[in-house]
């Protein structure tokens, strides 16, 4: 009989995200470390902790750890791996930071994990098994995602948006300037088959179901069969595209029927030179409005991604978004700063400019702290600007005017909509519109927040 071994595996996140996303009404999980779970030999048993939802349990008996971390979570993760080591207890990190610094992760680590883990990770546990890990492992092949295990949805602990969570496809054909999916995936797309996702749906819990994909409509033939096929399962589903969906009705109806109930759209921003300059021209700021007519015509809620310290944005850019989306009822939208993450064309471009303030990653979060020197505005400016935008897309009065014209998925709109207007008045009333002059004098944010 084989020997019996422990791991635990940790979904690290950063104070920010901590402290923000634990006062969340629904909260999404990530997919990481379910999946890895699900690659991991039966002789290992296997514990989750969400630090979104737990606290490390650095008395827990575990063989093994393995982390998995952002870049803002990075800092924080590299604490934990310390007083993990320090027991005596071997650490393993992986993910987007790792990806794109494993010379830093590594002098944090036992062994650090660049790019993706499904081939590597059952490697890594036999080498630990016959104690020789290995500093860095890194995939020589991508893997195809061809019968992939059920993610173990069971470690999905707490207060969850679904703990349906999965993929179809990995990867996006596009390449953004600030964008680090092309570096962790390198820009090849992989497609599930489509019976292998049928049947893992057979066994998702709950109704609601995400898929974690860059891009489910990045071969739309694909996604159309993949929708067809899961129509008869009746589930409610989410997922992130690219803007240019609206426009193939098929692929539209087939997602509605199939049971889309909203799209996460990369729109970043309304400025359509900013969106040249960061290589993402495929989104034409003057389609926007028909996208949402579209997408509200087939009954899909749209979540724009928006970004706020661009080149192009000046001080008019907080109103002018508020404005606009309230006009054309938008259904929601994750409102961030600009992170230049490391290793990213964007990073690069703003290092050789001089415009990088800070590599303490703790503030690569895109919430709480500005890490760049914005091209038309203060730092400061860009971060008052951008939580002045979040509490005015979030007020009472847009919320109604939105959900208004929107009309789409009411019920859970309104109590999606009201839950970040909740989360954002238990951070204060901070933030003010740099346009303005006289605007509420610079309040200590940071402390205040924290
Ligand atoms: C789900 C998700 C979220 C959710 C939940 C996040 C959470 N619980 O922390 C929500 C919507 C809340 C969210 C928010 C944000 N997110 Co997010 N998110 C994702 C997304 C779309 C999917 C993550 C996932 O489940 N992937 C599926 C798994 C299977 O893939 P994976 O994580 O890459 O893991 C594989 C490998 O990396 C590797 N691996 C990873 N970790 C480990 C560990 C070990 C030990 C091993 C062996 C292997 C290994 O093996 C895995 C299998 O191949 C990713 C994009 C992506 N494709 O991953 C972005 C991503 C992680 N998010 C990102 C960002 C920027 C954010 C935000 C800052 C956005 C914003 N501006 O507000 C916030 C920050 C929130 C936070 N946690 O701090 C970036 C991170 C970039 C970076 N360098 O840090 C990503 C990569 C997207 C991008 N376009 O670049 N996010
Ligand atoms: S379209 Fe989205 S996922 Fe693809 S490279 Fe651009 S930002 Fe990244």
């Amino acid at each position: 009989m084989k020997k019996k071994y422990k791991v635990e595996l940790i979904t690290a996140e950063s104070e920010a995200s901590r402290f923000i996303r634990y006062r969340r009404l629904i909260r999404f999980p990530q997919l990481t470390m379910p999946l890895l779970a699900a690659y991991t030999p039966p002789h290992w048993e296997v514990t989750h902790t969400d630090e979104i939802v737990q606290k490390v349990d650095f008395n827990k008996k575990v063989d093994l750890v393995g982390i998995t971390a952002n870049t803002a979570a990075a800092p924080h993760a590299y604490w934990i791996a310390a007083e993990y080591r320090k027991r005596g207890i071997k650490v393993v990190i992986g993910g987007p930071h790792a990806t794109l610094m494993p010379d830093e992760v590594q002098d944090h680590a036992d062994s650090v994990v660049v790019g993706e883990g499904e081939l590597v990770w059952p490697k890594l546990l036999a080498d630990f098994e016959n104690g020789c890990l290995q500093s860095i492992y890194k995939s020589c092949e991508i893997p195809d995602l061809q019968n992939m295990p059920h993610p173990r949805w069971d470690l999905i602990k707490g207060r969850t948006y679904g703990k349906g969570v999965t993929i179809a496809t990995r990867g996006c054909p596009f390449a953004c300037e600030y964008c680090t999916i092309p570096q962790m995936y390198q820009r090849k797309m992989r497609y599930r088959p489509i019976a292998d996702i049928v049947e893992e749906l057979k066994y998702m819990p709950g109704r609601a179901l995400i898929f974690w994909d860059d891009n489910i409509g990045a071969n739309k033939i694909y996604a159309k069969e993949l929708f067809k096929a899961i129509i008869p399962y009746k589930r409610w589903w989410t997922s992130q595209a690219t803007s240019e969906v609206a426009f193939d009705d098929e692929f539209m109806e087939l997602a509605a029927k199939s049971g889309c109930k909203a799209l996460f759209l990369g729109w970043e921003t309304i400025s359509q030179n900013s969106l040249n300059s960061a290589n993402k021209a495929h989104n034409q700021v003057e389609k926007y409005k028909e996208i949402i007519e579209r997408f509200h015509y087939y009954g899909i809620a749209i979540q724009a991604g928006t970004v706020f310290g661009f080149d192009h944005d000046d001080r008019s850019i907080f109103r002018s978004t508020v404005e606009f989306y309230r006009e054309i009822g938008l259904d929601s939208a994750t409102i961030s700063v600009l992170i230049p993450f490391p290793n990213t064309p964007l990073f690069r471009r703003l290092e050789a400019e001089g415009r990088i303030l800070t590599k303490d990653w703790s503030k690569y979060n895109g919430k709480k702290d500005v890490v760049f020197q914005p091209a038309l505005m203060s730092p400061e400016e860009l971060l008052m600007g951008t939580e002045w935008a979040a509490r005015q897309f979030y007020s009472i009065p847009s919320i109604i005017e939105r959900m208004w014209k929107s009309k789409t998925g009411l019920w859970w709109n309104i109590i999606r909509n009201v839950g970040y207007h909740l989360a954002l008045r238990n951070f204060g009333n901070i933030g003010f519109n740099p346009e303005e002059q006289g605007a509420i004098s610079t309040p200590s944010f940071t402390k205040e927040a924290r």
